[in-house]
């Protein structure tokens, strides 16, 4: 056995998070084929490989957002042709709710376009997380940045998942963004853990990176003091207006590689084949399941952008036997 096999197979072991650069780095340098069948050997000794976990999507305010981040659609700083929308009201938050449960998703996620909620926007968001919680979903949000006190009253409200992405490396961030920095998330995600939420915290492919800015970002997450639960890995999706609309395209391989060094990093986390799905063929998607990806956003809208329809994800995963994951017992 080499040496790499044999870390990797201590790593199925034990859940490790003293991950050097080095060891990414090489991941990332092993022959595909020997990649997929450690990320699918991994994959099984955590998980069923024939299920996904479902989440679904609202957009609960939408647009106006004062950051710049180069890839949202959202962002003030662009023109991109994006109607704005105000925080929704409780009764059509419950709605959509209601609708993503009958459609099969165990998590619906709420998302803001804010820098950060003000006490007001969160008390009317506690609000949604409540009624959620109470129609038997995971829930999850993603509402820009949090500090303690604001994590603490999320988590009293029954939250379960918060969303905060580190997106790319911390040397490409300032290419990307401006106005907040990668220390300001990472203090948000410290807020998170220490209110005893569970994180959700991945990043997007097809922003012009490096591989040397992929690695950096694998290493990140997966030497947090503790693994984040979920994984979102996005493709970015190009928005017209926005600077990042005629970026290079992720090549599709380079795409399912990262999947797989993520499932090796961080083996009990469920690595979620997140925005793009509409660019990708069944056949990539498929290799992504295969490479350890195990949790897809379901429903026809991501926050503003298109997904998949219903019924081809659910004639996709019937194709490949695959099954959505029942509610955990006691996960929620
Ligand atoms: N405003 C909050 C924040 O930034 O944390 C929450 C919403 S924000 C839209 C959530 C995530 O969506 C971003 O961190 C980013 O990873 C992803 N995202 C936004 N626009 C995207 C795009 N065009 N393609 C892929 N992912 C995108
Ligand atoms: C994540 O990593 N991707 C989701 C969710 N977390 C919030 C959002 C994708 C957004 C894609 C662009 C849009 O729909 O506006
Ligand atoms: Fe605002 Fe989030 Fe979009 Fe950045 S990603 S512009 S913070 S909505």
């Amino acid at each position: 056995m080499s040496l790499l096999t044999e870390s990797v197979s201590l790593a199925a072991q034990s859940i490790r998070t003293d991950w050097t650069h080095q060891e990414v780095a090489a991941l990332f340098d092993l022959p595909f084929n020997d990649l997929l069948f450690q990320a699918q050997t991994v994959h099984r000794q955590f998980f069923d490989p024939n299920q996904v976990q479902i989440s679904s999507l609202l957009s609960i305010k939408t647009g106006a957002c004062p950051e710049d981040c180069a890839y949202c659609p959202q962002s003030v700083h662009y023109q991109t042709d994006l109607d704005n929308e105000g925080l929704m009201a409780l009764p059509a938050v419950i709605s959509k709710a209601s609708e993503a449960r009958n459609n099969g998703a165990t998590r619906f996620c709420m998302g803001a376009a804010y820098r950060s909620p003000n006490s007001k926007q969160l008390e009317r968001i506690v609000a949604m997380v409540k009624a959620v919680h109470d129609l038997g979903m995971e829930t999850c949000a993603t509402l820009g940045m949090l500090d303690h006190q604001q994590a603490r009253q999320l988590k009293e409200a029954g939250l379960d998942y918060y969303n905060h992405n580190l997106d790319t490396s911390e040397a490409y961030y300032s290419e990307i963004i401006t106005t907040r920095t990668y220390q300001d998330r990472l203090d948000t995600l410290k807020a998170v853990r220490e209110a005893g939420l569970k994180v959700c915290c991945g990043g997007i492919l097809g922003m012009g990176e490096s591989r040397q800015d992929r690695v950096d970002m694998l290493h990140t997450m997966a030497t947090l003091p503790e693994h984040p639960g979920s994984v979102p890995i996005n493709q970015l999706i190009q928005v017209a207006g926005t600077p990042l609309e005629n970026a290079a395209e992720v090549v599709p391989i380079d795409f399912v590689t990262v999947i797989a060094v993520a499932r090796l990093l961080m083996p009990a986390s469920y690595i979620r084949l997140s925005a793009g799905r509409t660019e990708m063929s069944d056949e990539m998607q498929a290799l992504c399941f295969f490479a350890g990806a195990n949790s897809i956003f379901y429903g026809e809208r991501l926050l503003t952008m298109e997904n998949p329809d219903m019924d081809s994800d659910q004639l996709l995963l019937k194709k490949l036997g695959m099954k959505p994951e029942p509610l955990q017992a006691g996960s929620h």
